[in-house]
């Protein structure tokens, strides 16, 4: 055992300075108080502090910092989406990605690795074809491929699929990337926390108080607090929080399971998609096959996982990858994930004044946090919606502006 494992296992003092502080009560009141302390509610709040000077700020987490759906993904980040207001957003969210390590000091592992989403059928290599041209349109790096270039990129994967369903050609994505998502939680926590933010954790809110359609304060397990700025990014628990104040929305909570394989050598460079088999995988730093499948297809608002989510996603993943099948998995998990009838996020200014929202993340917002940060920041800094989320504010549901970014799912869903 390592003398500072044993140094620090033996100390009565915690020896290491911790990643943020721990305050042990809530103030009065607050500038701003955001909901929830995954990467989007600490992105927020380092972005208000860092770019606003807005620094008296409370992170409000009901569980740990993390806990959620951010630490709960499979990681994968890409701008190769359909619209136009998509394409634009995710691409501004991978230019901050690339610079995240420097700007928290904190290694997150960012790893650039090609993103290659499989068609099987011809209606799929068209909508390929058109996110190709979309993406290259707004500067996006993306192009269709043929199945000699997938097979010479990942020469491992079966073609054929064993002869049943053979791969016609992918959607390429040379900026597709993964990363630790912990370390983006803690980078982020850590970057705000050193600015003045304070994050309380096991402090969950139970309700929001509104007085003449103006948020006044929230009301927590741990007391009430007083804030005219109450920004809510709780994504599978944002019906609930919606409820507090009254306002209605068209999500739906689907269970989204993922699994792990033990490590292997490392073997698998790219990230591979198949929207036809509902699979999705990548190696992670550790070895490990990071892989996902399709939402559960009912509502449940639970994380609890299923034996036949790993028995169908294990039987795809040898129709690509026959050679695994000795490879063992070692743990599996799932997330609420918050769903859209459009798959675009509701995000912005609402009809009670102070009340932000952050929400409608789905299957897809990990990728989005360091741009809902940064978008989040100005829309609540500034009370007006940034311009890069304007078509995403909830209203579009009452006037019936959907965004139509479905065909950009990274499985079917
Ligand atoms: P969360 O990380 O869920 O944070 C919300 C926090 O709010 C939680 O910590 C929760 O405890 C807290 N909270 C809830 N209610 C209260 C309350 N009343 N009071 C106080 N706190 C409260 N996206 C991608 O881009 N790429 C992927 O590869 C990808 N894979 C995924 C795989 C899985 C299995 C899952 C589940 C999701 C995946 N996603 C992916 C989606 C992505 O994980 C989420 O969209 C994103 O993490 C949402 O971040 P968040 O900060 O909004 O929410
Ligand atoms: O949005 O790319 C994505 C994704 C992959 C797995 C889940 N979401």
């Amino acid at each position: 055992m390592p003398l500072r494992l044993l140094k620090f296992g033996l100390a009565k003092k915690y020896p290491e300075p911790r990643m943020f502080r721990q305050p042990d009560r809530l103030k009065p009141s607050y500038d701003a108080v955001i909901i929830g302390a995954g990467g989007h509610g600490l992105a927020a709040a380092y972005y208000l502090a860092r770019d606003h000077g807005i620094t008296n700020v409370a992170v409000l987490e009901k569980g740990y910092l993390g806990g959620g759906n951010t630490g709960r993904n499979t990681t994968i980040i890409r701008s190769n989406y359909l619209t136009p207001s998509g394409v634009k957003f995710y691409d501004e969210s991978v230019r901050l990605w690339q610079d995240l390590s420097q700007d928290f000091d904190l290694n997150i592992f960012y790893s650039t690795r090609g993103h290659f989403t499989l068609a099987h059928t011809d209606s799929s290599l068209r909508t390929m074809r058109w996110r190709a041209e979309v993406n290259k349109h707004l500067g996006v790096n993306s192009e269709l491929v043929d199945p000699d270039q997938i097979h010479a990129a990942c020469p491992q994967m079966d073609i054929d699929c064993g002869g049943h369903t053979p791969i016609l050609g992918a959607l390429y994505h040379a900026p597709g990337s993964i990363a630790r998502h912990d370390a983006v939680a803690w980078g982020y926590g850590r970057g705000a926390d050193q600015r003045g933010v304070e994050i309380h954790q096991q402090t969950e809110v139970l309700g929001i108080k509104v007085k003449s359609g103006q948020v006044t304060g929230v009301a927590t397990s741990q007391g009430e607090i007083e804030t005219t700025k109450l920004l809510c990014a709780v994504a599978g628990s944002t019906p609930k929080l919606l409820e507090m104040v009254g306002l209605r929305s068209p999500l739906v909570i689907h269970p989204l399971q993922a699994m792990v394989s033990e490590p292997m050598k490392p073997w698998l460079d790219q990230i591979i998609v198949s929207g036809s088999l509902h699979v999705y995988v990548s190696q992670s730093a550790r070895g490990e096959l990071v892989m996902g499948a399709s939402l559960d297809p009912y509502e449940l608002h639970s994380t609890r996982s299923t034996l036949d989510f790993t028995e169908g996603l294990a039987a795809h993943m040898l129709d690509l990858f026959p050679f695994l099948s000795h490879v063992k998995i070692v743990r599996q998990w799932a997330g609420m994930a918050d769903m859209t009838p459009d798959f675009a996020p509701m995000m912005g200014k609402t009809a009670i004044e102070g009340f932000y929202l952050d929400s409608g993340w789905g299957t897809w917002g990990f990728k989005a946090t360091p741009v809902c940060g940064k978008t989040m920041a100005a829309t609540v800094a500034g009370d007006r919606n940034h311009e890069l989320i304007q078509e995403f504010s909830l209203d579009r549901f009452s006037s019936y502006q959907l965004v139509g970014e479905k065909g950009a799912a990274s499985v079917g869903h």
